[in-house]
């Protein structure tokens, strides 16, 4: 028998006969690492290229042929028959998790054809939150469909069926799914294998599935997992063809991993700032206006009003100037900055007015340079820069559409700072003390640097002009570096005239969007002639910084209702106290507190209905209201208010002016904690 060389990870290489298995080869180093292996990574040695296996839930990397010499994921009885570097996954490895969930969803097809006999399979792959597989049924699944097959999975995963691999001529198999009326298994045959081929099947127990693999050892060690929800798709994603149900699923390899998940779920839902946003009376969708027109109701106008606010005031600290400018403009303006060839797909069609053509504008920046050319500039003018809370309109795909997080009309705290080259880098660090101190203020601590480069493949979306592209991500990085800053890359999330620096917040699902960004801009001057009279009499051109602080208002307060799950800090809440008559004949003073508070400058509410005293407390809470101040004779009689404050419960009585002064302070400092 001939031998094969496996190398381990240590470096060190084993002779072994030809068809011994990654099982054999972990027994061989020691029973524990056996029982913890789940299913191996192998390289053949010969291999020139490496490219990395993703066992992600795509059809063709279920079923598709790749090039054989590629690393790849193989089952620990797959017999080994080339020398190869061998790499045995446990647990921790997140290529072993994406396995048992393919397994799982084997799993749950088990479950599903043993108690609905009649059901046709398509695909089941793995997901980034669990897996999910296509089912065919002239019925639909109920929900208690659903917790009979989560019942059965359990039975399936107890009976501990080995996952085993069978080669079988494809002509037979696809034989046995025409006879079987499996047409989808016939689809996806006839798609990913060709005539002559063996084709792949797994069976468990009495179930077979055509399947590419890998699995884990045996359905036993699906062990902590949970159906979560039904959908309906298209076959093939065409409403001609059949409806199929996508039943959901996730798993773990612990009860743990799994409850944390679950958790983390339900803390999602909480804080969902679509849910929030309708509940807390903050802003609303009408079909009538338009998928991405968010209308801001009173409380979350209130919200935006106060960020707003707070961002024009801290750039007028920062030597910002503010202008104004409108939200459309003549299409030529953007076929000379060139978003009409690059960024055309993101933006709305022209209004065509026989005389000329408008267009909703997608970006400031065009608006802010007409503005910076009004007037002659030298060098002793630069820096300028020039701030909008600027109106604009992105035609984003209704798909990816969601809440106030990703819309068709935003405002941008927008703002594009001309200067000389040898300005960027102080001006850089200026924006980012900025993003720095507005975070620190809006209380958001996790957030993570995105260096974002272009495709240079694609031409399309991005200007063509190496030099200017090599200068910009050099000047950008040496800033990162000069700051200290560490950074990932990300190739292709460049604007269309230059690279960013993004600052990204991840959602409680892990989900990262862009808010923060800063762009190193030598396209748009160019474009547009940009000059300032340099102190040599010269006329050289400067540099654009386009930068936005807060992101959008949409995206930033959807972030914010969020991170504080609708609990906003003093100083950002609607309504900050809820005033509380005990009886009617208490609204006279509570209208008298009222009025001390708004004087104050706080935001206040008064409820003044009659009804119990109780009721009215819980309807303030229930809003998230930092305080509800309760008030009958005792009150009354000394000018004092009794305080519950949010999240503390009872605090007992207090005078009004303490309490006027205690809240002052909070909101001045902008504090988190009542
Ligand atoms: C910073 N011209 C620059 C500007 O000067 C610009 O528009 N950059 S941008 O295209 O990156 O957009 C700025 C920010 O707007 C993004 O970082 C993101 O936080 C926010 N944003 C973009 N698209 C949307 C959207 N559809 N809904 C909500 N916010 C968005
Ligand atoms: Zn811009």
């Amino acid at each position: 028998m001939s031998s094969i060389q496996v190398q381990l990870p240590d470096g060190s290489v084993r002779e072994v006969a030809s068809g011994t298995t990654p099982l054999a080869i972990a027994e061989s180093i020691s029973p524990r690492l056996a029982q913890a292996s789940v299913v191996a990574r192998i390289r053949p040695l010969q291999a020139a290229a490496v490219t990395a296996v993703s066992t992600e839930g795509s059809e063709s990397s279920m079923y598709g042929t790749e090039d054989p010499h590629a690393e790849r994921l193989v089952d620990l009885t797959t017999p080994l028959e080339e020398d190869v570097a061998l790499q045995l996954l446990t647990e921790r490895d997140a290529d072993a998790l994406k396995v048992l969930r393919h397994s799982a969803a084997h799993v749950m097809a088990t479950a599903v054809t043993e108690l609905f006999p009649e059901t046709k399979l398509g695909h089941g792959p793995a997901t980034d939150a669990g897996f999910f597989y296509d089912f065919w049924r002239p019925t639909p699944f109920t929900p208690e469909d659903l917790k009979l097959i989560e019942g059965r999975m359990a039975e399936v995963t107890a009976r501990d069926e080995k996952f085993v691999r069978e080669l079988e001529p494809r002509e037979e198999g696809l034989e046995q799914f025409k006879t079987g009326n499996d047409f989808m298994k016939v689809h996806f045959v006839e798609k990913f294998t060709k005539p002559g081929d063996e084709i792949s099947l797994y069976r468990n127990g009495k179930f077979v599935d055509f399947c590419r693999g890998p699995h884990v050892p045996s359905t036993g060690r699906v062990k902590a997992f949970k159906v979560m929800s039904l959908s309906g798709a298209y076959w093939l994603g065409d409403e001609k063809n059949a409806q199929l149900q996508r039943i959901y699923g996730t798993a773990f390899f612990s009860k743990k991993d799994l409850d944390e998940y679950l958790e983390r779920i339900e803390d999602a839902k909480r804080r969902d700032h679509r849910r929030l946003g309708k509940e807390l009376e903050l802003f609303t969708v009408s079909d009538e206006v338009g998928a991405g027109l968010p209308l801001w109701l009173p409380k979350g106008a209130t919200i935006r009003r106060l960020l707003e606010e707070y961002i024009l005031g801290l750039e007028r600290e920062m030597g910002y100037e503010h202008v104004y400018t409108p939200s459309l403009a003549k299409v030529d303006l953007y076929v000379r900055s060139g978003h009409w060839e690059h960024y055309h797909e993101d933006m709305f069609p022209p209004m065509d007015l026989k005389t000329e053509q408008l267009v909703l504008r997608p970006m400031n920046c065009p608006h802010h340079i007409l503005i910076y050319e009004s007037k002659l500039r030298s060098y002793r003018d630069l820096p300028v820069r020039l701030a909008e809370l600027g109106t604009m309109y992105r035609y984003e795909r209704s798909g990816v559409l969601s809440g106030l997080s990703r819309v068709r009309s935003m405002t941008l705290n927008d703002a594009h700072i001309f200067c000389t080259p040898d300005q960027i880098k102080e001006e850089f660090s200026s924006v980012m003390k900025l993003v720095e101190r507005a975070y620190r203020d809006l209380g958001i601590t996790k957030y993570s640097y995105r260096l974002s480069l272009r495709d240079p493949a694609n031409k399309e979306k991005y200007v063509d002009n190496d030099a200017m592209w090599e200068l910009g991500e050099r000047e950008l990085r040496e800033a990162l570096d000069s700051l200290g800053l560490q950074y990932r890359e990300s190739i292709g999330d460049a604007a269309f005239y230059g690279p960013k620096l993004d600052i990204q917040l991840a959602d409680v699902m892990g989900h990262e969007e862009t808010y923060s960004t800063v762009q190193v801009d030598f396209h748009l001057p160019s474009q547009f002639e940009l000059k300032y009279t340099a102190a040599d009499g010269t006329q050289p051109r400067p540099v654009m910084i386009h930068r936005a602080i807060v992101s959008t208002m949409e995206r930033m307060v959807s972030y914010l209702i969020e991170l504080y799950a609708g609990a906003f800090p003093l100083w950002l809440a609607p309504v900050q106290a809820g005033l509380v008559p005990i009886s009617e004949r208490h609204l006279a003073y509570a209208k008298k507190v009222q009025q001390r508070l708004q004087n104050a400058g706080l935001r206040v509410e008064v409820d003044g209905r009659n009804e119990k005293m109780n009721a009215k407390i819980r309807e303030f809470t229930l809003q998230k209201i930092p305080y509800v101040l309760v008030m009958g004779d005792k009150e009354e009689s000394s000018e004092a208010v009794s305080v519950r404050t949010r999240g503390k419960g009872d605090q007992g009585s207090m005078p009004l002016e303490e309490f006027v002064a205690r809240t002052q302070e909070i909101v001045t400092k902008r504090a988190m904690e009542l």
